[in-house]
């Protein structure tokens, strides 16, 4: 190794070969630093299984790359003299390295990336910084896009990335015709649905000192680390995308609004935290979706509803927390401003369609789409939580959540809070919904067509609140306008009933303490 390597930092989050600050690097000239820091770690109080997953897949990596023949500098939590931070541990790094510069990948996330461009006023050695492409759209690309459209629809931007992409594409039409499969891909559930099991990784000896670690280090963290099961290596990865391929991505469109209960991954792909910590690549998985449908094993709404919620929503949305960063954080168009209810940490909700959503959260530290959206998203929305309680909830819960994807989707698809930047109406329903596409409001405590009164499902009257209050806003908005003729027919009572109960659910809710998510001191 010469006196004066490459520094190369690999962030939790970046854990692939073909990474853009690896990639093309000679080994006989390169350090790579990998920290695990205590800041990373609490800046919000992550799911147990998320630090889990995150230090057993970075502490795999690591090995693998040392087995292949690189010098990777690997920081432990625990190891003496951690300073807890990524700064403090490059500044530690080149103190031991003396490293002629440092290359490093762009981070995925704000807070992140705001400490990496200081480093240069910091450091004596040149850094130079590397787009992430891994993802399919860069930041300027999106930028160009998004220059002067009124609005930035998804549906248009995912058009420009099937283009480019070549994916499902016949010539310059697309494949069968339609860009877009969605209306085949709203099937309630029915019967047994005998869905194929997702692959369960156990622990092996890394894993397991992890946990051990976790359960020591985080023990007032939210969620269930025992049932730990998520692929941390990338070969475990493939193992988990072969078996979508082959079992689950034929059922995966149509029923990829469904729910039911205790039935956590239905046709979902499960795939989101290996792709969102580098362990699996998200156009190779596009691709060999694509191919699924070529060699006939799925049909076009499946493979479509797949590709676009990757090259479509997962690209846009990144685009979107880049173009509005740092002023989405804040954001909060509807003065949403009820706290957090204590019942989304602890599960105890008599609201079944909650409750079952939050036991899949603390059990899994996941929840498929729909559950994020229509259930917890939509009672967030309509009970009028306020943006920064909900951005916390969710970036603390899931293993997949990192604020880049989780930010657009809460302020803007779920809250509204982006005052419409993202969404052109608020997603707000009533519980005909959820009844309609799951089948949890058969044994729930309330009724979805029960109106008010006891036993009235409280997701109806908090529907007509969250209408009511908004009027200045919404009924300017031509996609939801319409609801205020169905509001102003109903009698002075019946509008008073429903304001009433809402009022009342809303006072019976106990808010969260604030350590759940942060901690306090
Ligand atoms: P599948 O249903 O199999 O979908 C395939 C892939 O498409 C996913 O793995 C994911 O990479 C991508 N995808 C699907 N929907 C979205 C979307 N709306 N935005 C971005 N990518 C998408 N996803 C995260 O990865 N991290 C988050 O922190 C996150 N927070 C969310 C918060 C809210 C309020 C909502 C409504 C959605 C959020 N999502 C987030 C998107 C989506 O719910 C998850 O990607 C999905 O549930 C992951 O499970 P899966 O891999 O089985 O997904
Ligand atoms: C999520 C996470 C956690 C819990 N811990 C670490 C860590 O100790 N070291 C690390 O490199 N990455 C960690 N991560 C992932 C990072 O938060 C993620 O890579 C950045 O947020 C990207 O901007
Ligand atoms: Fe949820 Fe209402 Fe259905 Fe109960 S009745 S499961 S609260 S939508």
């Amino acid at each position: 190794m010469p006196s004066q390597p490459i520094l190369v930092p690999i962030l939790g989050d970046q854990l692939s070969r073909n990474i853009s600050s690896i990639r093309g690097r000679s080994k006989d000239d390169t350090v790579i630093l990998m920290m695990e820091v205590w800041d990373e770690a609490t800046y919000v109080k992550h799911h147990k299984q998320k630090i889990a997953l995150i230090f057993s897949a970075m502490r795999h990596f690591a090995a693998e790359l040392c087995d292949a023949g690189w010098d990777v500098e690997y920081v432990k939590l625990d190891d003496e003299g951690n300073s807890g931070s990524f700064t403090g541990e490059l500044a530690r790094a080149i103190e031991r390295r003396d490293p002629r510069a440092i290359h490093v990948t762009e981070a995925s996330e704000w807070r992140v990336q705001q400490a990496i461009e200081e480093w240069p006023d910091k450091f004596a050695c040149a850094i130079e910084l590397l787009p992430d492409d891994r993802f399919i759209c860069s930041h300027s690309e999106f930028n160009d896009w998004a220059e002067g459209r009124k609005a930035l629809t998804m549906e248009h931007f995912y058009r420009e990335m099937r283009r480019k992409t070549g994916l499902l594409m016949d010539g310059d039409k697309p494949e069968g015709g339609d860009w877009n499969y969605d209306k085949d891909n709203r099937e309630p559930p029915k019967g047994d649905m005998n869905v194929p099991p997702v692959p369960k990784f156990a622990p092996d000896e890394i894993t397991s000192e992890v946990i051990a670690l976790v359960e020591e280090r985080f023990s007032d963290h939210f969620g269930n680390i025992e049932e730990f099961a998520w692929p941390v290596t990338s070969a475990e990865a493939q193992k988990a995308a072969d078996a979508f391929f082959a079992q689950r991505i034929e059922k995966f469109g149509p029923y990829q609004d469904a729910m039911v209960h205790g039935s956590d991954d239905l046709y979902h792909s499960m795939l989101s935290t290996s792709i969102n910590c580098g362990l699996l690549d998200p156009l190779d998985l596009c691709q060999r979706a694509e191919k699924a449908y070529k060699d006939g094993h799925a049909p076009i709404n499946s493979v479509e509803g797949f590709i676009r919620q990757i090259i479509g929503w997962r690209e846009y949305v990144r685009g979107f927390y880049w173009l509005f960063m740092p002023g989405l954080a804040d954001a909060n168009a509807m003065e949403a401003n009820v706290p957090l209810p204590e019942f989304f940490w602890t599960g105890e909700t008599d609201l079944r369609c909650l409750a079952d959503s939050i036991r899949s959260t603390h059990n899994n530290a996941h929840a498929h789409h729909i559950q994020r959206l229509m259930v917890l998203g939509n009672f967030c929305l309509i009970a009028g939580i306020n943006p920064r309680d909900v951005q916390d909830w969710y970036l603390a819960v899931y293993a997949d959540a990192y604020e880049w994807v989780e930010l657009p989707n809460v302020a803007g698809m779920i809250l509204y809070a982006d005052g419409g930047k993202l969404a052109t109406k608020p997603y707000a329903a009533s519980g005909n919904y959820i009844n309609k596409m799951s089948d949890y409001c058969r044994e729930c405590a309330y009724s979805p067509s029960k109106k008010s009164g006891e036993g009235a499902c409280p997701f109806g009257p908090l529907y007509w609140h969250f209408i009511d209050r908004h009027r200045d806003t919404l009924s300017k908005n031509h996609r939801i306008s319409r609801i205020y003729a169905t509001w102003d027919r109903m009698g002075d009572e019946k509008k008073r009933d429903y304001l009433d109960h809402a009022d009342n659910f809303l006072d019976s809710l106990t808010p969260a303490s604030k350590g759940w998510a942060k901690e306090t001191n």
